[in-house]
């Protein structure tokens, strides 16, 4: 048994997120999660919102909230749509809590300690008016490159082109709308990363062969043009303060420290805030400091996160100078597109979180977007392909071979497990299909790879059927009872075997196959090899009910909806 400390990619606070968002991070870290709690490892699921800096600010400025009462709603509206899609953390913190605070305030001080934290004056916006610094996307002018007249500080929407407010033509705040700035001195705290580069080359270097290429690629690719030095504070009234019994003249200035400065201690920041709630006092220090190479650690995200991940917050804990845990596997996915284009919170295009949870329920999303995760390249999710994979893979394949078993053997043998007949050669052979089967789906679920273990499973859920056709018990039936009832009671085992094996990937479903089978004592969480070939799990004469259908069929009227609602061709 090992101990896994998982974490994904935290989502921002500015809004529910998309499908892309989902297949990117929580998803697949949920089903790695539940797969390994499955097999008896110790896991540990850690994840939160990610809830400072700017957009939160402008966000709440938009819904004339405060900041704080913006988040802790938008943090709830999220969590709670997590709770649909059966994402089973261990803990959901929050960014903004008193325990990411405290461990950023921290490792902010030991950076300066040893000599990787600098104070430098630099020249920013001041707005008289507004009574502050302006951040760089606080302030709007005309683009020098297009003449867009909305360009802001940091980048030309128009044009794409990053800018530097300073460039802007007829600059103005972006709060007040005053024209009136200045560009005034100001002390910010700059992060020496150049002076980490050899350690955290060296530190990749360990690492980079288990990575996914993806992952080792951008990790590289940021080395090779050189870690710099980075502000990592910011004129802000949300965010985790310098803390002033170090830099008591910033701190009083206001300054707090960059969002991505503190989001990903936040991973530390939300392990302590698990351990807080609760009495027991488990001992999050365990998974984090000091860890032994018992704990494993995997993170999950898109690739646009990989060098926050594999260059920049590795640099942040080996310059802290303690032994905080460093990640282990970096598991990194490409985009998944909406018809071909861009999936986008601002332009409101694809399909949203909680919209999809109100056509269907979590498991028709699950299984989609795990069988179609964007691992090796992008994919792109259409209707089409989503209702024509619902109807083959869920409905037909094993929504509809449980179905059929159960009711037909409750027609013709009654409400408990049929007995007689001894199985035989085709027993056999569907034993060792399955064993083979299982133990492809458990290599691909060790390698991380979802796609391939989505496609074993599903080869496990045909194999079902391909016997049932072989046998044919409602044809057997009329000349051998027994011989219909051995291969009835050994499709009920199959059913039972895929209630096991499905969880991680569709776990509503997988209770609901389990609980058809009053089996007196059923703590099975995985099943070995040999009970895979016996089939035999449930006996003869186990009670069971036949459960609603478990997958509705989409129909061309539903598909015609989904478009109608969404929009299907642009991108
Ligand atoms: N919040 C992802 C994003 O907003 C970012 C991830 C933080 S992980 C520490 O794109
Ligand atoms: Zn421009």
């Amino acid at each position: 048994m090992a101990r896994h400390l998982i974490t994904s990619a935290l989502p921002y606070i500015n809004g529910i997120k998309h499908l892309g968002n989902m297949v990117g991070s929580m998803l697949p870290a949920d089903v790695y999660s539940r797969y390994l709690r499955q097999r008896g490892h110790d896991v540990l699921y850690i994840c939160a919102t990610d809830e400072h800096g700017t957009p939160a600010e402008l966000a709440a400025k938009e819904q004339g909230l405060p900041v704080a009462d913006f988040c802790a709603r938008a943090h709830d509206a999220q969590k709670a749509v997590y709770d649909g899609f059966a994402l089973a953390f261990d803990y959901f913190g929050r960014s903004s809590s008193p325990e990411n605070v405290e461990i950023t305030q921290h490792f902010a001080r030991k950076l300066n300690e040893n000599g990787f934290i600098e104070e430098r004056a630099i020249r920013q916006v001041y707005s008289p008016a507004d009574g502050r610094f302006l951040p760089d996307r606080y302030v709007e002018g005309t683009c020098p490159h297009c003449g867009y007249d909305k360009a802001r500080g940091d980048q030309c929407e128009n044009c794409t082109r990053v800018l530097d407010p300073t460039d802007l033509i007829d600059p103005r705040s972006a709060i007040s709308g005053s024209t009136e700035l200045e560009v005034r001195e100001t002390k910010h705290l700059f992060l020496l990363q150049s002076k980490l580069q050899h350690e955290v080359e060296a530190w990749v270097a360990r690492h980079e062969d288990d990575w996914p290429q993806l992952a080792s690629s951008i990790a590289r690719k940021w080395l090779n043009e050189g870690l710099h030095d980075r502000a990592i504070t910011r004129d802000l009234d949300w965010g985790v303060p310098v803390p002033a019994d170090t830099w008591p003249e910033l701190a009083a200035e206001g300054k707090v420290f960059y969002v991505w400065f503190d989001a990903p201690i936040e991973y530390i920041g939300a392990t302590k805030e698990w351990a807080d709630q609760d009495p027991e006092n488990r001992d999050w220090k365990a998974w984090w400091y000091e860890a032994d190479d018992t704990v494993r650690y995997t993170e999950f995200m898109a690739k646009d996160n990989v060098p926050f991940h594999t260059v920049m917050f590795p640099a942040t804990e080996l310059g802290v100078r303690e032994p905080w845990k460093k990640v282990d596997y970096v598991k990194a996915f490409n985009w998944l597109t909406y018809y071909g284009g861009k999936f986008s919170t601002s332009q409101k295009r694809g399909v949203f979180t909680d919209q999809a949870l109100d056509i269907l329920p979590a498991d028709y999303w699950r299984y989609f977007l795990i069988a179609n995760a964007p691992e090796s390249d992008d994919s792109s999710f259409t209707w089409e392909h989503f209702t024509a994979t619902v109807n083959k893979d869920l409905a037909d394949t094993l929504g509809n071979f449980v179905n059929r078993v159960l009711s037909f053997s409750k027609k013709r043998f009654g409400e408990e497990v049929p007995a007689g007949g001894e199985p035989g050669a085709a027993e056999a052979r569907l034993g060792e299909e399955i064993a083979r089967l299982l133990a492809e789906y458990e290599e691909q679920m060790e390698a991380l790879q979802f796609r391939k273990a989505a496609a074993a499973l599903r080869a496990l859920w045909s194999a079902g059927n391909s016997y049932l056709e072989e046998k044919a018990p409602w044809l057997e039936i009329k000349t051998d009872k027994e011989g219909a009832a051995l291969t009835l009671r050994t499709a009920m085992n199959l059913i039972h075997l895929y209630a096991v094996v499905s969880e991680p990937l569709i776990p509503a479903t997988s209770a609901a196959m389990r609980g058809a089978f009053a089996l007196p004592d059923d703590t099975a969480t995985w099943v070995g090899a040999e009970e895979a070939r016996a089939l035999a799990a449930v006996p003869a004469g186990t009670p069971f009910t036949v459960p609603p259908v478990l997958f509705a069929k989409l129909t061309d009227d539903d598909l015609a909806a989904y478009k109608e609602r969404f929009g299907g061709e642009e991108g």
